[in-house]
């Protein structure tokens, strides 16, 4: 199931156009940790190869460079069990 919606969700993501670069600053107040850095950069990776990815478990920021929206971003970080405040 989950699976599923995450390749449905890549596919989107690959077929839009993609144009400018923006830096994002996302709150995810369930990063608890390092590792909650990795899994969430990761996630972000995947719709976004060239994303660059600051996580930040101290103050629970998550800075992306992105070529991907917002919307996008933050339905990564959820899909991968995490909180976007
Ligand atoms: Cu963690």
């Amino acid at each position: 199931m989950t699976l599923q919606l995450t390749r449905d969700f890549i596919i989107k993501v690959i077929d839009r156009k993609r144009v400018e670069i923006m830096t994002l600053q996302l709150k995810v107040p369930n990063m608890a940790c390092s590792a909650c850095g990795d899994t969430i950069t990761k996630a972000i990776k995947e719709i976004d190869p060239t994303a660059t990815v600051r996580a930040e478990p101290k103050t629970k920021l998550v800075e992306v460079e992105t070529q991907a929206s917002e919307a996008e971003i933050s339905q990564a970080i959820t899909a991968a069990g995490y909180t976007v405040a």
